[in-house]
């Protein structure tokens, strides 16, 4: 792939993302939403460059943030609606919803909504990446809420002291403000917002990164993982990204407008609630900007790609919508590892 073509391949990736999640902004508006949802507006680029460094053989754990990651590692929006619509097609049949997406096909198998969990599930994994001598490394994505928990001290203790081949994707998105004032918070996340500094302590490899530049943040992952690949230990990664004015904990809400890639070239302005954030924290709009600036993509091209984007997320959202709820016979099945699905 040429620099040109992986630029736009970020951009389609990224803009894929968007329109996914304000696909589900607009479910919740239309009220078909029976359960709590997270988006990760903000921070596509995290997830597109690290799936970007990632091989077929790698392995990668998600969160309850996982919209990003799942789509980015080629997921497809379909099954998505439908489980977070709690329909039949999802991939537990809409019994797990936001919590509980994977796709083991596609080396994601596993997830966890237990803040921190995901880290003592990845080093497992990684270990036995190691012992078994398999050719991928794990990768886990987390937010930094994880680094309050004691699961991941003891997860990175053993990372460091059994060097596995595990890469820690920290999303340093902030404390939302409502949740402020929570004693369980640590002094790091309000004061100095150095999260490296606490791997660094257990001897592991630290880089912290602008989650808003895609491309400082793919060629950090491509060097990171390698490194990981190569030297079979682990390497932890803080990324600072800066929360979506409408990203509330459990039910976010479209702040000011969906997003308008004319605002690249100077077509309106973003409505004020969204206006700092758009010109200063959004990595999409950031990266159209830049890549508007180099003439490397016309307005009528953007159009065109946003266009095709938004007809697969629409047709991909009205057939989740069309599909049914589980059966009430079925309210058992799909829930535990190993049995068969329902559908
Ligand atoms: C062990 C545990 N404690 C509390 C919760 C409730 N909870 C769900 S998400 C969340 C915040 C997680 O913050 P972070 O890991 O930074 O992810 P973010 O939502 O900010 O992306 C909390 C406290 C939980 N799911 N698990
Ligand atoms: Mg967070």
């Amino acid at each position: 792939m040429s620099a040109l073509e992986s630029m736009k391949d970020s951009f389609e990736r990224m803009l894929l993302i968007r329109r996914f999640e304000e696909g589900m902004l607009r479910l919740h508006r239309r009220r078909l939403l029976p359960c709590h949802f997270h988006v990760s507006i903000g921070q596509e680029a995290t997830a597109v460059a690290v799936c970007r460094a990632a091989e077929e053989h790698d392995v990668l754990f998600t969160n309850h943030r996982s919209n990003g990651h799942l789509i980015a590692r080629g997921a497809d929006p379909g099954w998505m609606f439908a489980e977070q619509l709690g329909r039949v097609g999802g991939n537990t049949n809409g019994k797990g919803g936001t919590l509980h997406m994977i796709a083991p096909e596609l080396g994601m198998p596993w997830t966890t909504s237990l803040v921190g969990c995901v880290v003592p599930l990845a080093v497992g994994a990684a270990l036995v990446h190691k012992q078994q001598r398999r050719p991928g490394v794990v990768i886990a994505f987390f937010g930094d809420g994880v680094m309050e928990e004691g699961a991941f001290y003891e997860g990175i203790n053993l990372a460091a002291l059994w060097q596995v081949p595990l890469v820690c994707v920290c999303e340093n998105n902030g404390v939302p403000a409502e949740l402020r004032g929570l004693d369980t918070t640590q002094p790091s996340t309000f004061l100095a917002r150095r999260l490296a500094d606490i791997p660094s302590a257990f001897g592991i490899p630290c880089a912290t990164i602008d989650g808003a530049d895609v491309e400082g943040l793919s060629d950090l992952m491509t060097e990171v993982v390698g490194t990981v690949r190569r030297n079979l230990a682990p390497y932890f990664v803080e990324v600072r990204t800066t929360r979506y004015p409408g990203n509330r904990a459990l039910w976010p809400e479209l702040a000011g407008a969906e997003t308008d890639l004319g605002w690249a070239w100077d077509d309106g302005e973003p409505p004020e609630e969204l206006a700092a954030w758009s010109r200063h924290s959004d990595p999409l709009m950031g990266f159209v900007r830049r890549l508007a600036g180099q003439g490397a993509i016309s307005r009528d091209e953007a159009t065109r790609i946003d266009a095709a984007i938004a007809a697969r997320i629409d047709e991909a959202m009205e057939s989740a919508i069309g599909s049914p709820h589980p059966p009430p016979d079925s309210a058992y099945r799909d829930v535990w590892a190993g049995q068969e699905t329902s559908s």
